[in-house]
């Protein structure tokens, strides 16, 4: 199947707007043509430094512009995070994710993510980080020492983009993005949805990830987890169909693209999920927290993946193992 980088806003709204069952049927048939079927990819996440971001996103726990009660915690000590990425790789994740409340790391915070990329790697776990914005040379630094994806969403459309956060702009997050892919490192991007955006916001934001001059191999999709003493904690709910709506255009669109279903799962019932699932999701995170909140435990998940007969993706085999193989054959 072609990947096609030229999808135009209203062909993604005509799929958008389909009878529900005609989309989330073109999604599933869609998804078995590229990836195998009841296969789901697991990640485990970790905060390393958490709350007292300088950026003022309406959404997040972590925001120093607002007074969610969370209590920050300074950078945490590598030998505890490969203990948690030990324990991660112990639970079946194949990757780690670790995340900081940063508007950008400082370079004096680049030894301490270096030594902790090459440490988890050298389990065997993919890795991936959230760094907020990097630069060009520290997107090469961290590619160089085994960083395989970096997580950066565009959140929201690019005309909804001023309403959530105002500390930064659509086009620096773009521009984050260009240097990670020309570093050669993967791109996990995505979004939010229910931020008191529109049906045309949910659209414009998978354009723009559709229409990335390569588009991104993992591409969470969050539901709004309402966090009091931010802005949005009371914003309205957004159904659960529109989520899974997003989900399902995201895989016909970006067929070869892993679709995360992400922050907002705790919320969601065991039929939800397997909807999403039915929509073309294939990878979420595990594990009782994600950042800052709660998430469904890895025994949750167990009873779930049981009951919908879903399998857990293995990691793929490094390129040393595959060399050693070819030896031995
Ligand atoms: N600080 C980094 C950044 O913003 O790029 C990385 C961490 S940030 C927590 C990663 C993503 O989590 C955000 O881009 C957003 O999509 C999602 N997120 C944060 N808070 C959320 C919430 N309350 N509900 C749902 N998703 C959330
Ligand atoms: C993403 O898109 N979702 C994850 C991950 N990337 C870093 C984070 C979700 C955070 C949810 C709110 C919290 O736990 O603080
Ligand atoms: Fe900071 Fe990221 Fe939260 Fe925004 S989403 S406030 S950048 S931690």
């Amino acid at each position: 199947m072609t990947i096609r980088n030229d999808w135009m806003r209203d062909e993604i709204q005509e799929l958008y707007n389909q009878p529900f069952l005609d989309l989330v049927f073109q999604a599933q048939q869609i998804h078995r043509q590229n990836f195998p079927a009841n296969t789901v990819q697991v990640s485990t996440l970790l905060s390393i430094k958490t709350g007292k971001c300088p950026e003022d996103c309406k959404y997040c726990s972590q925001s120093a512009h607002y007074d969610s009660k969370l209590e920050a915690e300074k950078r945490i000590a590598v030998s505890k995070v490969i203990e948690e990425a030990k324990q991660a790789l112990d639970a079946g994740s194949t990757r780690f994710c670790m995340g900081a409340a940063w508007r950008n790391p400082h370079e004096r915070d680049m030894p301490y993510v270096l030594e902790m990329v090459q440490e988890v790697k050298a389990l065997g776990l993919e890795t991936c980080m959230t760094l907020g914005m990097l630069n060009q040379s520290q997107a090469e630094r961290l590619k160089n020492a085994g960083l395989d994806y970096y997580n950066h969403n565009l959140d929201t459309s690019r005309e909804y983009y001023s309403n959530i956060i105002s500390t930064r702009t659509f086009d620096d997050r773009l521009m984050t993005l260009d240097f990670v892919r020309s570093s050669g490192m993967k791109v996990c991007s995505g979004g939010i949805v229910g931020l008191g955006e529109n049906t045309k916001d949910r659209i414009g934001l998978l354009h723009e990830l559709a229409t990335l001059p390569i588009q991104p191999e993992s591409v969470p999709i969050n539901m709004l987890v309402p966090i009091e003493g931010t802005p949005l904690a009371d914003v309205e709910k957004l159904d659960v169909t529109e989520w899974i709506r997003c989900i399902a255009v995201a895989r016909i669109i970006m067929p070869k693209s892993y679709i995360r279903l992400s922050a907002g799962r705790e919320s969601l019932s065991d039929s939800d999920q397997a909807l999403a699932f039915m929509a073309g999701a294939n990878s979420l995170f595990s594990g009782e927290k994600l950042l800052t909140t709660p998430n469904a435990g890895k025994g949750k998940d167990k009873l779930l993946f049981e009951k919908l007969g879903i399998n857990i993706e293995k990691a793929k085999p490094t390129a040393k193992e595959l060399s050693i193989d070819a030896m031995s054959a």
